[in-house]
């Protein structure tokens, strides 16, 4: 059994569908982001840099309990685990794994700017806005040649990047871009959302959505990039 400790935000979607794909046990523990309850001591221990996505395996490796944060991490480990969505060995193992990194190192970083200087504080830099606006938009552009000739990202078989990406190329529209800029790109999106697993997950993060009553407000803002994030503890 999988505990998954989850958001309704883009790095734990990736998850979720991740453990709809692979058919892994699962029970999903909400932690509110937007509240603070990533703060919390027991959270903490099991996610020091307080963020979401974390899992805890209660049958991991030697069957003693493990916990994993970090998305692209999670993706990896439960791919192993399962066997599925990333080669044991060979070439087609080191391509997946290098554009799992991408997404974590690049597209990431640059979308989750964007969405702050475009989205959430359109007032603060437009230089800023544009920077974080036109890197994202160029990472879409390496994703989309990516798909000239296939219908997966890392490889011609569908894998733990393309769950990674997807979790990200998603929220396009918060970073001010086009996705018909890469039509590619919007193709492989389709696909994405047309698998079945996928759906799935989304029901999920529709049932964890469905409690809530404020979306981001200043207190929400000061939690995720204010005074409580920046509070020593
Ligand atoms: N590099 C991390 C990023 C995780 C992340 O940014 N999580 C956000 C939600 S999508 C979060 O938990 N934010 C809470 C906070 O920063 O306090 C990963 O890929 O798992």
């Amino acid at each position: 059994m999988i505990d998954a400790y989850l958001w309704v935000t883009g790095n734990p979607r990736k998850i979720l569908v991740m453990l709809e794909e692979t058919g892994l046990d699962y029970e999903v523990h909400v932690v509110n982001i937007w509240t603070g309850e990533q703060f919390e001591p027991d959270f903490l221990e099991l996610s020091p840099n307080n963020k979401v996505p974390v899992i805890n395996d209660r049958d991991g490796p030697g069957g003693a309990p493990l916990s994993v944060f970090e998305s692209g991490a999670i993706l990896e480990y439960l791919a192993d685990k399962s066997g599925q969505f990333l080669p044991a060995d060979g070439a087609g193992r080191y391509k997946v794994i290098e554009w799992l990194h991408l997404v974590a190192a690049n597209l990431s970083p640059a979308l989750g700017q964007a969405h702050y200087f475009v989205t959430e504080f359109p007032q603060a830099s437009e230089h800023a806005a544009n920077r974080f606006r036109n890197e994202t938009a160029r990472v879409f552009r390496v994703l989309d040649e990516q798909l000239v000739d296939k219908d997966w990202i890392a490889t011609s078989e569908y894998s733990i990047a393309d769950i990674s990406a997807y979790g990200r190329v998603r929220g396009w529209k918060n970073a001010g871009i086009q996705i018909d800029d890469t039509p590619r790109l919007k193709d492989w999106l389709a696909r994405m959302e047309a698998r079945p697993a996928v759906g799935r997950a989304d029901a999920v993060i529709g049932e964890m959505r469905a409690g809530l009553t404020t979306g981001m407000n200043d207190e929400t803002h000061s939690i995720l990039y204010g005074e409580r994030q920046m509070a020593r503890r």
